[in-house]
């Protein structure tokens, strides 16, 4: 796991665990030995610490915090390499993360490639550095950095490092090479002055501010997640206590958070992500399927999500047309794009190079004759069936046989569309989530025709681009609208019985999510939900009044609508669910109007309104959604319980402290989720939604957890 060698004088102890070389117990044990080989051997007068293949150590062996663990601890390890006499050179390339920074800050002197990113990124699994990183890099950086750095997680190129003290030399050529050259010139100098325990904080005496300023920040952006909080108090020790006791307090809250639900939670989520991405569909799976390469691309309509999508592609330095039917809506589009990509290099989200590519790489046109040559288009109009057909038999005439044609939809059977053309194994769904720059879900949906290859290319584009992506089977809905759709339901059917939409909201946001459905419903516009009712409707041949309660035999509620009809669209008019400042407001303020008209609805309808508690509120809108997770289980539209969690991580912002709408009803226990599901299906006999899954009922009634069909080793935490 450590390889020992030593090179002119220098001995180089080169970790070898691929393929992220994770601090795994054998790992820390190598480090610990070659350390001690290093001393005592007399010959050796510097000592050089890297990582073979493609990076540094990453960090602690997540996996490990499932067990016990094994001593040597990486603080006793790093001690040792620190206390030695003979200068520690770390060597960095790749991503130098968590505990592999804390080894490479145990380290006397540091040196990275260009390309290497060194970042604290234990918050995002829920914990915090616990090997000693809290109290090291405060005094390096200062505690600003410090506190941004391990409360954000974020990777920090080298370059950026090298300005804040992280790294001594940005090096050039051969990682190993360079660390062994520069250790030479370290060869005899004392490595007392080096050793981080012994310096001071810079600016100690500030740290009530920093860490005011720290505190507030965190709770404001990261509202209810508890490892920030843990991280704030964790750096502000450095500077209010010697190192000794800072180290024992770090461990004092690791010990506390890393044991914490939210933690392994987490950590769950960070391995399903890593699932989702081994994909398996009829025919192929992401070990057998060969993507095919993507070059250029184009994306059709200038549209709100049109343009959110070609921002993704040119981002990722991907050629990109952009096709509209006039000029204007064409103008419209580049306008868009130009201020969105400026906005991206604004916000440090690209750099201005990257920035200015992305302008050159853009080629907007009227002509669908310039896409014969693209290796892949995505079609971006608004969802009309016969639309979507009509552009897909286009393109299908117009590109190579080898391009593949996606559809950007949310709702339509990609069989439907793929019909249009002779190449329907060439066609797929790519669900992007509005914003579409913004967010990170990419639902990439294969119908019944769609080979392997054409699933792997999309896959691969998604993971290009930026985003999270998922494979599901083509339904209605697919696997993100169809199983939140009785989110928005149950949300509608709380108020008509009793719920004030900002009671509901209230809930669902201490719950966790970033804003409650009525918020969302006003964000949206409630002529949106409107309309889509009204198709619905006129699918079915229903007429709908103020009176109407059932649709094709399924309860329904016409609130929304009876908002909307009286002009109170949301946000853009200054009214919907709550009152704005003014009309396109952002501040929601309960609005009496609101009582009066959902009395009156009721009355009108004969429904008596009673109090309704916290807890049935949680339980109607996420069990209705985990009863649709397990029906889309069961029928094979998404294969394992990872896709659904990261469907709404990255989807519907779901909060990651709670794993995951399926993670969450594992550890509520799926016996009691399948109870109470049949109690709301015994008292709302005709929403379909309370139908219980059979899938859940056997899972509940065989006292199976979870866990031990889920793929990621995270469930077994
Ligand atoms: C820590 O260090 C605590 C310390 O303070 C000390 C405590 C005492 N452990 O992401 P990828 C696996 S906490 C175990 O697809 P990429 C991953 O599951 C840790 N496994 O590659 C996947 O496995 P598989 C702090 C890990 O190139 C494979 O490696 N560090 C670990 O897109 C490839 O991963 C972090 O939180 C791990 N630490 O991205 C860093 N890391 O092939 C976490 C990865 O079976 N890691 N794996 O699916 C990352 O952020 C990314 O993996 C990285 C590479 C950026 C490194």
């Amino acid at each position: 796991m450590v390889d020992y060698s030593v090179n002119s004088s220098v001995a180089l102890l080169l970790v070898n665990n691929p393929p992220v070389n994770a601090l795994s117990h054998a790992v820390r044990k190598g480090l610990a030995d070659g350390m001690l080989k290093a001393t005592k051997d007399t010959k050796v007068k510097a000592i050089v610490i890297a990582g073979k293949g493609r990076t540094f150590p990453a960090g602690a062996d997540i996996r490990e915090f499932s067990g016990p663990g094994k001593e040597p601890w990486l603080v006793p390890v790093g001690n040792g390499i620190e206390a030695s006499g003979k200068p520690v050179v770390a060597a960095i390339h790749g991503t130098c993360l968590g505990g592999g920074l804390e080894v490479a800050l145990f380290c006397h002197y540091r040196v990275a490639l260009k390309s290497a990113r060194v970042g604290f990124p234990e918050v995002a699994i829920g914990i915090l550095p616990g090997a000693a990183g809290t109290q090291r890099l405060p005094r390096v950086t200062g505690l600003p950095v410090a506190f941004d750095m391990i409360t954000s997680g974020r990777h920090v190129p080298a370059e950026q490092a090298k300005k804040y003290g992280i790294i001594d030399e940005i090096v050039t050529g051969d990682i190993v090479n360079a660390g062994i050259r520069y250790a030479m010139i370290m060869v005899g100098k004392s490595t007392i002055p080096r050793r981080l325990r012994a310096k001071p904080v810079p600016d100690a005496e500030n740290v009530q501010k920093y860490a005011d300023a720290a505190m507030a920040h965190v709770k404001r952006k990261y509202k209810g997640y508890e490892a920030p909080v843990y991280c704030v108090k964790a750096v502000r020790a450095s500077a209010e206590k010697p190192y000794d006791l800072g180290v024992e307090n770090e461990k004092t809250l690791f010990n506390v958070v890393g044991k914490s639900g939210q933690a392994r939670a987490q950590q769950y989520a960070f391995f399903a992500e890593r699932v989702v991405g081994k994909w398996e569909m009829p025919g192929g799976n992401s070990q057998t399927a060969k993507p095919i390469p993507v070059r250029s691309t184009a994306v059709i309509g200038a549209g709100t999500m049109g343009t959110g999508i070609a921002v993704c592609i040119l981002s990722a330095g991907l050629p990109c047309y952009l096709v509209e039917q006039n000029q204007k809506f064409l103008e419209n589009g580049l306008k868009t794009i130009k201020a969105l990509m400026e906005g991206s290099v604004k916000l440090g989200k690209i750099s201005p190079e990257v920035g200015q590519r992305a302008a050159s790489l853009l080629k907007p046109t009227m002509s669908y004759d310039d896409l014969t040559g693209v290796d892949l288009v995505i079609e971006a109009v608004y969802e009309n069936l016969e639309l979507k057909k009509e552009i897909f038999a286009k393109l299908d005439k117009v590109c190579k046989p080898s391009t593949i044609l996606c559809s950007n939809t949310s709702s339509i059977d990609i069989d439907r569309i793929a019909v249009a053309t002779k190449r329907p194994e060439k066609c797929v769904g790519v669900h992007f989530f509005a914003p579409a720059y913004h967010m990170k879900l990419l639902e990439n949906i294969y119908s019944t025709k769609t080979s392997p290859d054409t699933a792997a290319t999309v896959m691969k584009l998604g993971k290009t681009i930026g985003k999270v992506p998922i494979l599901v089977k083509s339904c209605q809905g697919f696997l993100a609208n169809r199983m939140n759709t009785p989110y928005g339901t149950e949300s509608g059917f709380l108020v008509e019985e009793g719920a004030l939409p900002w009671e509901v909201d209230q809930v669902m946001e201490d719950f966790g999510m970033p804003m409650g459905p009525f918020k969302v419903r006003d964000l949206s516009g409630l002529d949106v939900g409107s309309k889509i009712t009204a198709e619905i409707a006129k699918t079915l041949g229903v007429t709908l009044t103020d009176e109407t309660r059932f649709m094709a035999g399924n309860r329904y509620s016409h609130m929304n609508t009876v908002l909307a009809n009286m002009g109170r669209l949301g946000r853009k008019s200054g009214k919907g669910w709550y009152k704005y400042e003014k009309a396109g407001g952002k501040i929601a303020s309960i609005d009496d109007d609101v009582i009066t008209v959902l009395n009156n609805h009721c009355k009108k309808l004969g429904i008596e309104r009673r109090t309704i508690s916290s807890q049935e509120i949680i339980e109607r809108l996420m069990y209705s959604c985990i009863n649709e997770g397990f029906k889309i289980l069961e029928e094979g539209i998404a294969k394992r319980p990872e896709e659904i969690d990261i469907s709404w991580l990255y989807g519907f912002t779901f909060p990651k402290y709670l794993g995951g709408p399926m993670y969450y009803a594992n550890q509520v226990g799926l016996g009691r989720v399948y109870d109470r599901i049949c109690y709301y299906h015994e008292n709302f006999p005709f929403s379909k939604h309370w139908v219980p899954s059979q899938l859940l009922r056997r899972l509940s009634e065989q006292n199976i957890p979870m866990s031990q069909w889920m793929a990621s080793p995270g469930a077994r935490l």
